[in-house]
């Protein structure tokens, strides 16, 4: 028993905070959907045991409490709430009592609900007199609401006098008030603008905007109305259904929702709850759910209401965009191109339709950011076709002794060092060909054309090869048989002899693309082919220290780096090995001692323009012959901007930091030419 009262007590504790955050502070913590949990997790302990029910039990006064500052206001007729159902079998149930109660004897397979999209807004009553708009109120607790009669008039879509003739003197219009979500969107970036407070979604906008106590304020919210019901009548009368109440309601000038339909039956039912959930992110709105009500307002009379729940309605409702869960690891996935990408291992949960266990956190920084940690409960959101996201942590419900998650140093693939450059969000492991999460990529740029270049060996065959383990590293490829090519499928005999002979005649090649097949970071045909020249030889590249490499042309501190980096793990270097013992092979070159004796050496150019009689790259290859290096952009340690016609901005920027400016004719006079 104690235990009970116990957890009835903690229960309600729960509760009481949650509604503070959400009525007072206006900053949820926890997904609807959760606060559902708990209240119908109370009621149900309540229900039973009766004995424990507390006055000052959340149970005992659904709905907001009216402020302090806008006068509270009695409905004559309550507001009833609306039951739900999430599942088909739920509202077959509900259409089962209604058919019992109404004894139908078919099962009531031809009653005829009308359908409409249930909008996440808040309830108001719009009271009528002589078809003046007296007083609008919210819903509250469904007996006492708030008078926001100021607010409501702002809203263009509310008629403030009724329109024809035909009302009843005294109408209550019950609906929904929303902010349409471009609305929302239009006016969250106005507030972020203006330094102000933004809203976490349209629906607390829209509560936010009818407790205004300004009315100047609520105008300014872009707030829309759609009625879905009507309470008090006295004298007139209304027609027999509640779909033509609503084509009624209209024609006096009231907004309803387009969306609405008359359906026969659960089939009826399921239908127009399958083409709204299709049509959901389409919606100028946000919308919940839908809600099916008995059309005929006599059945609605017999079939009466339990509980302040009407017997004739139920809202069906969309599976939960939000809901909580728990973080049981996390892990780092590595991609084709090494990134390393934080992944949330998650407590499978069932959320937007879907069952989510893994969510990615993206980067080091967003994690961080987030501060996600193994053993936190988060929110996890999927709207629509989204990729899941973690929304936010409960830091309330964090665990003790929980630590932040650190960057790995090693690739959990193939434990090669992880590196991040300054300034980057992409942490990257540093194996390359060697990290089976990169090989396929890898593979693929080692057997391009303008690497190492075998023919025949397609991005389809290679993932085959990395699938089952095959091809670990390029050196492989030159371990392939012929006989084992030929029993794969769809490779005949002809084709496989074609792949072998590509795979032999790529063995003679040239150090530049031996260099740039290896798929160091950074390092492109184009410095491939200058570290070749530069060096002539593999083992000098291979020894040369990052003081060295910089002496290369175009090759800068960023990039002589990782050269190094990738030369200093041991398996580079054996699969390097591997390759020459395999007969990958090419002639050395004398090395160039430009850069160390040429004219030019240790000048740094800048091309723009357009030079008469020659390409900008052939400029810069006879700079670099020269000795000079050629950079992209000019700064105070610029020697020269070499420039043609039409230079622009370079140039100016060369005048204005007094960098020495030639045209062609004053390079050759420097070479001496
Ligand atoms: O769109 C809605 N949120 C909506 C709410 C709707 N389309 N119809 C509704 N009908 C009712 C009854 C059946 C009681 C007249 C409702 C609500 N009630 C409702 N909204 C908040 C509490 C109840």
């Amino acid at each position: 028993m104690s235990e009970v009262r116990k957890k009835i007590e903690s229960l309600r504790e729960e509760i009481r905070y949650h509604n503070y955050r959400y009525h007072t502070l206006d900053d949820i913590e926890v997904p609807d959907a959760e606060y559902d949990r708990l209240m119908r997790e109370l009621q149900r302990l309540e229900k039973e045991h009766p004995e424990l029910v507390t006055p000052d039990s959340p149970t005992q006064r659904v709905g907001s409490e009216p402020s302090e500052a806008l006068v509270k206001v009695t409905h004559r007729m309550p507001m009833l709430s609306l039951g739900n159902v999430f599942a088909e079998e739920e509202l077959q149930e509900f259409h089962e009592r209604v058919a019992e109660k109404l004894e139908f004897e078919d099962g009531a397979q031809s009653l005829q609900y009308a359908a409409e999209p249930k909008l996440d807004g808040l309830a108001v009553s719009l009271m009528f007199e002589d078809g003046l708009l007296v007083r609008a109120a919210t819903r509250g607790d469904g007996t006492t609401g708030e008078d926001i009669t100021h607010n409501v008039r702002t809203i263009a879509s509310v008629p403030l006098r009724l329109l024809g003739d035909g009302y009843p003197v005294v109408l209550e219009v019950r609906g929904e008030v929303f902010m349409p979500r471009a609305g929302f969107e239009a006016f969250n970036k106005k507030a972020a603008a203006a330094g102000e407070k933004t809203f976490v979604n349209p629906r607390n906008a829209a509560a936010g905007s009818l407790r205004q106590l300004d009315p100047k304020l609520a105008a300014e919210r872009p707030l829309d109305m759609y009625a879905y019901s009507v309470g008090l009548v006295e004298g007139g009368v209304l027609p027999g259904h509640h779909s033509e109440i609503l084509d009624q309601l209209q024609t006096w000038g009231l907004k309803v929702c387009p969306e609405r339909r008359v359906v026969t039956g659960v089939a009826g039912c399921l239908e127009f709850y399958n083409d709204i959930q299709r049509k959901r992110d389409e919606l100028p709105y946000d919308i919940d759910g839908v809600v099916y009500k008995v059309d005929s307002i006599a059945m609605q009379q017999e079939l009466g209401f339990r509980s302040r729940e009407p017997r004739w309605a139920v809202a069906h409702k969309f599976p939960a965009e939000e809901e909580l869960t728990t973080v049981e690891g996390i892990d780092f996935q590595v991609g084709r191109t090494g990134a390393l990408t934080p992944v949330a291992r998650l407590a499978p949960v069932f959320v937007g339709g879907v069952t989510v266990s893994n969510v990615t956190l993206h980067n080091i920084d967003e994690l961080h950011r987030k501060d996600v940690r193994v053993g936190d409960t988060v929110i996890v959101r999927r709207a629509g076709d989204v990729i899941p996201e973690v929304v936010k942590v409960v830091k309330r419900r964090r665990p003790k002794k929980t630590v932040e998650v650190q960057l790995p140093t090693r690739c959990p693939v193939c434990d090669s060092h992880v590196v991040r450059e300054d300034g980057e969000a992409v942490a990257r492991c540093t194996g390359g060909l060697y990290c089976k999460a990169q090989r396929a990529e890898a593979l693929k740029h080692f057997v391009s054309r303008r690497a190492i270049d075998i023919d025949g060996l397609g991005a389809k065959l290679i993932q085959q090869f990395v699938d089952e383990d095959s091809i670990g590293n390029p050196a492989d490829i030159y371990r392939l048989e012929k006989d084992e090519l030929a029993e794969r499928e769809r490779m005949g005999e002809k084709s496989a002899e074609n792949l072998v002979n590509a795979i032999e005649a790529s063995k003679s090649t040239t150090l530049a693309r031996f260099l740039f097949a290896l798929g160091i970071r950074e390092v492109g045909e184009a410095t491939a082919a200058n570290l070749a020249g530069h060096f002539g030889n593999l083992p000098s590249i291979l020894e040369a220290d990052e003081e060295e490499l910089l002496k290369v042309p175009d090759v800068g501190p960023k990039v002589a780096k990782r050269i190094r980096d990738f030369l200093d793990e041991q398996h580079n270097l054996d699969v390097i090995d591997q390759l020459q013992q395999l007969g990958v092979h090419w002639q050395d070159v004398e090395p160039s001692q430009s850069a160390e004796d040429g004219p030019l050496a240790g000048k740094t150019f800048v091309i723009t323009g357009t030079l008469p009689g020659m390409t900008r790259d052939d400029a810069k290859a006879l700079i670099q012959k020269e000795g000079g290096k050629v950079t992209g952009s000019v700064s105070s340690k610029t020697s020269y901007l070499l420039a043609g016609e039409k230079a622009g901005s370079k140039l100016a920027k060369a005048e204005k930091l007094g960098v020495n400016v030639l045209d062609l004719d004053g390079l050759r006079q420097l070479i001496g030419t």
